[in-house]
């Protein structure tokens, strides 16, 4: 299978809500030696979002997503993995997704991408409570403090990161990151975050730019 085909393949596993196929799939790109954030951004990632917007249209159900989540994710992980661990002398980042928010997929990719690298992450998980970022920050010594959020109502939580480390006085000792679907740099701007990544090869970027090393 050549590589345009293995993509658009990916994107079909996806919307089939076809794991297996998902699966072999994402082995079989790095059998092939494809750049794994190609494969899951033209492919996989173009049919999660289909099913996004049939679902947000009413024209799939909950169930159906939750199967295609499920392959998207095996997939992700399986390329996730592949990216090479860089030396993890960049700096450190706690990372999480906000609070009330079970979305994980893309924040993954993020802290993949951040360890490829070579960042040090502690990744906090989904559905995080906001203190508990300030208090893993404040644990490992943090550079960077990134919080995705996927959901219109849990991006509050970016904000409310904010708002806690300035009551806290910490404001000045942590770099702020936002991301996922409904955050912009309009929106990051507006909190006063202080960066904004649209993708995780974005994010590895802005978190370099943050600690000054572009
Ligand atoms: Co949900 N969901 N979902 N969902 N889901 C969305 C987000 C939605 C837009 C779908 C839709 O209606 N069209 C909609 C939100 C609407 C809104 O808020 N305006 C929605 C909804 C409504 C819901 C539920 C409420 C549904 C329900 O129960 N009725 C529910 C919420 C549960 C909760 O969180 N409390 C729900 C549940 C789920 C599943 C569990 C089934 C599953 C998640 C599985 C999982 O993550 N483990 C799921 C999925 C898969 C989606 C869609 C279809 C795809 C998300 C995804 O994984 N994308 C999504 C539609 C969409 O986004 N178009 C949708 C692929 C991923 C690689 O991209 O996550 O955007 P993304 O991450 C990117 C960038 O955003 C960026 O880099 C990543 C890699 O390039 N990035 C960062 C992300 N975080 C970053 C942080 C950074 C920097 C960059 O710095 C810190």
């Amino acid at each position: 299978m050549d590589k345009e085909q293995l993509i658009k393949e990916a994107e079909k596993s996806i919307i089939d809500a076809d794991k297996a196929k998902a699966e072999e799939l994402a082995k079989s790109a790095i059998a092939a030696g494809m750049d794994p954030l190609e494969v899951i951004n033209k492919g996989f990632s173009v049919g999660i979002a289909k099913v996004g917007d049939l679902f947000g249209r009413g024209e799939l159900f909950l169930p159906e997503l939750i199967l295609s989540a499920e392959a998207m994710k095996v997939a992700a992980d399986i390329l996730n993995a592949s990216l090479p661990k860089g030396a993890q002398k960049r700096g450190k980042v706690v990372m999480g997704t906000a609070q009330g928010d079970i979305h994980d997929i893309g924040k993954s990719m993020v802290v993949s991408f951040l360890q490829a690298n070579g960042f040090e992450v502690y990744d906090i998980g989904r559905d995080v409570e906001t203190q508990k970022f300030i208090e893993k920050a404040q644990e490992v010594d943090a550079d960077i403090i990134g919080m995705s959020a996927l959901l219109t109502t849990t991006m509050s939580g970016q904000k409310t990161l904010i708002e806690e480390l300035k009551k806290a006085g910490l404001r000045d000792k942590f770099k702020v990151m936002v991301g996922g679907a409904p955050a912009t740099q309009r929106w990051a701007d507006r909190i006063g975050a202080d960066a904004y990544g649209v993708d995780a090869a974005d994010a590895a970027e802005k978190a370099m730019k943050l600690l000054g090393e572009k």
